[in-house]
């Protein structure tokens, strides 16, 4: 069994100085060649010997109970070989020969991500000096994640993820991804902490709510079991604690979320999952119960030829210089760049991200203890402001920026058939004597469209927002027309309003566009003009339904003059009997349109062209030659009649078959009342 020969430096083997060999436990000075042991550098060593293994400790003599920095070797060949970190075992190698060169590095990160770590882990920085990463610090900012290694990766659809999970702690940080402008870039929305006994969601706005109630929050800590909230200028603060100390910290602005949590290693950082553990583990922290079904649904859109990629870099690059150089001791601003162009290069830089990914690695180092004091006005950056705080967005908009003001703006799934067509809503709605037109409050806002001004064509008519989700909505009907103007021509009848906004004129200047938006609905004039219609039978009905409005069209004949008794098919209207001819439309507005009786003519067959043919009215107006022929009422609404004294046409026998054709007018004062010439 031989000992095994410890090179306890570079420069004891240079010059030539022979390996110390060592059989009984002891201590050694190593004060002339300090060795950096995972971060921290020991003068001494303490070695245990015992009948199967070494223990080489550099903070004391092994003991089990204790967290040691050691390195462990077994006696027997191969040997094998451990490193051990606060007694986790960061590296193991079995070692061949007892005369081997083989070498174990021991310049690991203590605490790179969740878990201290091998050399693989050591991140290389732009300056190509090897130095660990930032303690347990993670950045979630727009679509991307920096996690605790530094790795960056975006996320690509709009589903919840978790952040960071613990299921033995039962704790977790949930991060919901949802699209802004774009329909193809995913923005972090919200967060869901859930720890035991309480639930907390954060949302855009400063807002957070618990148990669905939204809690009333200031810059004054607040308790809710385990967390501790406040809520200042910049955003919203939670710091968990476990008996006492504080184990994570939690920062959200609306935009940019940041996990810090150095304490929380204790308990047990194998148990660690989620993107801030390890940005690319997509498939294992997606929530599938809180995503919905579509989350993943891919979008494409064609790529903003406004966006300078190279501009946006340089930008980008600026974290590599002053002011941000004092932090990358602290955080490697490397992951930060990488995602502020991955994001913008794709992206529009509007809606404050032009200083998002910047004021994110500031942050960053803030909550490391390392604050960039002013970085903003070198950057030309404003200083961090939540500008969205007490701003509430319906579901289909996020709080975005217009004109350096914070407003809800559509999200790009819910708007983009309106931006396509170039409409700021869904068609008008069209029914029975009223027309509805709903506008999104998103696309108002947008186009810079105060809606509180607009009215129809009256004045006093104005649009109605409804608050829940966020829609203006513009009606007109019957009983309150609101200026609607009625047009017929030979097919259609149109009820068409303006919405419109006040004049120019009322005041000296004028920000607002003149803005002047029609909407319509048409009804189709009666396709048949000719109603055919048999004397002995009983009326006649007929649908009119093409258009966007309905309507019918009955035609009914009487045999008194207050039309109550109606021509019974098995009652023979007698030669020179007064018979009352009823035409009435169900379904249109007698206040906006009126019936019109063109012309009637009798045939003996059913055919309206067919011969011998008789003329009863013409023109609206009773056949001059006819002196029984009495128009009653034409023009006036809804419902027109006429009166004349049966016949027959001489030599047949028979049937009387009576057509008319008719015209929807548009009523204008009494322009529809035909006049003799
Ligand atoms: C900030 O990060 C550095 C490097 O990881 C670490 O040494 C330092 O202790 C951290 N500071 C705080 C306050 O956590
Ligand atoms: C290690 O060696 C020291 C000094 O000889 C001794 O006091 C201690 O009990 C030993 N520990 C173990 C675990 O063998
Ligand atoms: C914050 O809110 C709490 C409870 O709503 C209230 O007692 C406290 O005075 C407020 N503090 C400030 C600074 O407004
Ligand atoms: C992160 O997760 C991905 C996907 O699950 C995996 O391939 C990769 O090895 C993980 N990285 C680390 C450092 O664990
Ligand atoms: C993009 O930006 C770079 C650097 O600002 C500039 O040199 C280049 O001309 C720009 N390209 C275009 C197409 O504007
Ligand atoms: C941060 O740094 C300040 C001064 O450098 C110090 O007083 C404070 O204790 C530090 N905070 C933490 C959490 O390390
Ligand atoms: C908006 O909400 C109102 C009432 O909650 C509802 O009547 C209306 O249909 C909704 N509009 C849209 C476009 O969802
Ligand atoms: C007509 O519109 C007014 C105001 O919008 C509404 O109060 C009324 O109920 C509507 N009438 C009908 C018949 O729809
Ligand atoms: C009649 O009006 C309708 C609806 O406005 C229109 O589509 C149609 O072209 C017009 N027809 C004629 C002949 O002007
Ligand atoms: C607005 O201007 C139009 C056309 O110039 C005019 O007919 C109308 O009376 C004006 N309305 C008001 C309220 O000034
Ligand atoms: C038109 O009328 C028919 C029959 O009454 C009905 O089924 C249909 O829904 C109506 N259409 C509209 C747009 O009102």
């Amino acid at each position: 069994m031989l000992p095994p020969l410890l090179y306890m430096c570079a420069a004891i083997t240079l010059t030539g100085a022979a390996p110390v060999s060592i059989t009984e436990s002891t201590t050694l000075s190593i004060s002339s060649c300090p060795i950096t042991f995972f971060e921290k550098v020991y003068t001494e060593v303490y070695v245990n010997v015992s009948s199967t293994r070494y223990y080489i400790c550099f903070d004391g003599f092994f003991d089990s109970s204790l967290k040691r920095d050691c390195i462990e070797l077994g006696r027997g060949i191969p040997m094998d070989f451990q490193v051990l970190v606060e007694q986790y075992k960061a590296a193991t190698l079995a070692v061949q020969s007892s005369d081997t060169d083989d070498m174990v590095d021991i310049s690991g990160c203590r605490y790179a991500g969740w878990s201290i770590t091998g050399p693989k882990n050591i991140l290389k920085s732009h300056v190509g000096k090897r130095r660990c990463v930032g303690k347990y610090m993670c950045t979630v900012t727009g679509p991307t994640v920096v996690d605790v290694l530094g790795s960056v990766s975006s996320v690509e659809d709009r589903c919840s993820y978790a952040l960071i999970r613990n299921n033995r702690l039962k704790i977790e940080i949930q991060g919901s991804f949802r699209e802004r402008r774009r329909t193809d870039v995913s923005f972090l929305d919200s967060l869901t902490v859930t720890f035991p006994r309480i639930e907390l969601h954060l949302e855009q706005g400063g807002r957070v709510l618990k148990d669905g109630v939204l809690l009333d929050l200031n810059s004054t800590v607040q308790n809710f079991e385990m967390i501790d909230l406040f809520k200042d200028h910049t955003g919203v603060h939670a710091s968990a604690k476990i008996q006492g100390v504080t184990v994570m910290s939690l920062f959200f602005d609306g935009d940019t979320a940041q996990i810090y949590a150095e304490d929380l290693v204790q308990y047990g950082l194998q148990y660690f999952s989620g993107l801030c553990v390890n940005s690319s583990s997509f498939s294992d922290s997606k929530h599938r119960q809180q995503s919905s079904s579509s989350c993943d649904t891919p979008y494409t859109e064609p790529a903003d030829s406004t966006i300078n990629c190279t501009a946006v870099t340089d930008r980008c690059n600026l974290l590599m210089d002053a002011p941000f150089s004092s932090c990358h001791e602290e955080i490697d601003p490397a992951p930060y760049i990488t995602a502020c162009s991955d994001t913008l290069c794709k992206y529009p830089e509007v809606d404050g991200l032009r200083c998002q990914f910047l004021g994110a690695y500031a942050k960053a180092c803030s909550m490391n203890n390392s604050t960039l004091e002013g970085w903003w006005s070198e950057a030309e950056c404003p200083p961090p402001t939540d500008s969205c705080q007490d701003q509430l967005c319906s579901d289909g908009a996020f709080c975005g920026e217009l004109d350096g003001d914070a407003v809800c703006l559509c999200r790009g799934t819910k708007s983009s058939k309106y931006r396509e067509s170039g409409t700021l809503g869904d068609p008008a709605v069209c029914s029975e004597g009223s027309a509805t037109v709903t506008f999104l409050g998103c696309l108002l806002r947008e186009k810079g469209i105060d809606y509180s001004v607009l009215h129809l064509n009256d004045e006093s008519c104005k649009g109605e927002r409804d608050e829940g989700n966020d829609t203006v909505t513009f009606s007109f009907n019957s009983t309150n027309p609101c200026g609607v103007v009625v047009t017929a021509n030979d097919s259609h009848v149109t009820y068409e309003n303006t919405i419109m906004s006040p004049n120019a004129s009322s005041g000296v200047i004028t920000r607002q566009d003149q803005i002047s938006i029609d909407f319509s609905c048409t009804q189709v004039q009666p396709e048949m003009k000719t109603v055919g219609f048999r004397v002995k039978d009983s009326s006649v009905v007929q649908h009119i339904r093409s258009g966007t409005l309905n309507y019918t069209l009955t035609m009914k004949a009487f045999t008194d003059a207050g039309r109550t008794t109606l021509v019974d098919p098995n009652t023979d209207v007698l030669l020179n009997q007064k018979v009352w001819v009823e035409l009435e439309t169900d379904g249109l507005d007698g206040n906006l349109v009126a019936l019109v009786i063109d012309s009637c003519w009798a045939t003996s067959q059913s055919s309206p062209t067919s011969t011998p043919s008789y003329d009863l009215i013409l023109n609206g107006c009773e056949n001059p030659d006819d002196r029984t022929v009495d128009v009653e009422k034409n023009g006036e609404g809804t419902l027109s009649y006429f009166a004349f004294k049966m016949f027959d046409f001489s030599g047949k026998s028979g049937e009387v078959y009576l057509h008319c054709e008719l015209q929807l007018c548009a009523k204008k004062d009494n322009s529809c009342i035909p006049v003799t010439e």
